[in-house]
């Protein structure tokens, strides 16, 4: 087992202070379809304005992405993607410190989006693309590995694990220690179950109930539940955006396992929620 992560992560492009817990991804989808915030934010200037807003509101990373991922998606061409991510990240870079991360799995779109300003490399497909490990380890910056089954087109046909917490579990260690032999030291590596992608309800609950095991890694854990399809089957409700008390109680566990980072819609809101863990369990 590894050490528990240290308080503040430096890189040279940015840096995570991690000493008062919990730290909170704000989601900035600049895409017409996502599944909660789909169309809100396709104009460059409103999108900056939402992330300059969940700045202030206590986001310590903005999360962009030019695709959405939700069930039953089909992929959106790199070049559309670049179109819809790069004006908002240079405008975000222009004006806030806090790091940007883009959520892409496509090489071409991590280049264009790092020479706009981002930080951070968000891969659902936990770099698959080797190409894309290695722009990381060039560019020198953190990377999220997130756990999915299939593509978001399929993953929802009948997901199927024996141990999902132990599969997810190995799945990611190996590819984090591969990550690690392609010159990412295990700092940056953030590892997350990817809740949503290619799991049920059952699959979603236990992969939370059993989070601990994810910290006790060492790596960074990252969860992003945000508003999901399974907070809307265990509350009804519905449209998403009213999910934020169900996403709260996510978060509040997530928190208190010792996840690094939640990935979440309602910055200031989920922001409240680790605050308040964080200073009941002294930290
Ligand atoms: N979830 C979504 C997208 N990217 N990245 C990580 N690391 N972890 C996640 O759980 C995760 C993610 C899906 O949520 P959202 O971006 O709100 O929707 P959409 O994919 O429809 O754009």
């Amino acid at each position: 087992m590894k050490t528990v992560p240290d308080h503040v992560l430096r890189w040279p492009k940015g840096e995570l202070d991690f000493s008062a817990g919990c730290l909170v991804m704000g989601v900035l989808n600049v895409t017409p379809d996502s599944f909660s915030d789909g169309g809100q934010f396709l104009d460059a200037e409103r999108a900056i304005a939402h992330g300059l807003e969940m700045v202030a509101d206590g986001a310590a990373i903005i999360d962009v992405g030019g695709e959405s991922t939700r069930p039953g998606s089909e992929s959106v061409p790199p070049g559309e993607q670049i179109g819809r991510v790069v004006p908002v990240i240079e405008g975000l870079a222009r004006q806030t410190n806090v790091p940007i991360s883009i959520d892409t799995c496509d090489v071409e779109v991590a280049q264009a989006a790092l020479g706009a300003g981002a930080a951070i490399i968000n891969d659902i497909t936990a770099l698959a693309d080797e190409g894309l490990a290695r722009l990381a380890g060039e560019a020198e910056v953190p990377v999220v590995l997130m756990h999915m089954r299939g593509t978001p087109a399929t993953m929802q046909s009948e997901p199927h694990y024996d141990d999902v917490v132990g599969e997810v579990l190995h799945f990611l260690l190996e590819r984090a220690r591969r990550t690690e032999a392609s010159g990412i030291p295990s700092e940056r590596i953030f590892i997350d179950p990817g809740i949503g992608f290619g799991k049920t309800l059952a699959h979603n609950l236990s992969l939370l109930r059993y989070i601990d095991r994810f910290v006790a890694t060492g790596y960074h854990v990252l969860v992003g539940t945000s508003r999901k399809r399974f907070i809307g089957a265990l509350t009804g409700r519905e449209p998403p955006q009213d999910r934020v008390f169900g996403t709260a109680a996510t978060v509040a566990l997530s928190a208190a396992a010792g996840v690094s980072v939640v990935r979440v819609h309602d910055v200031g809101a989920m922001r409240d929620v680790v605050r308040v863990t964080g200073a009941i369990l002294g930290s």
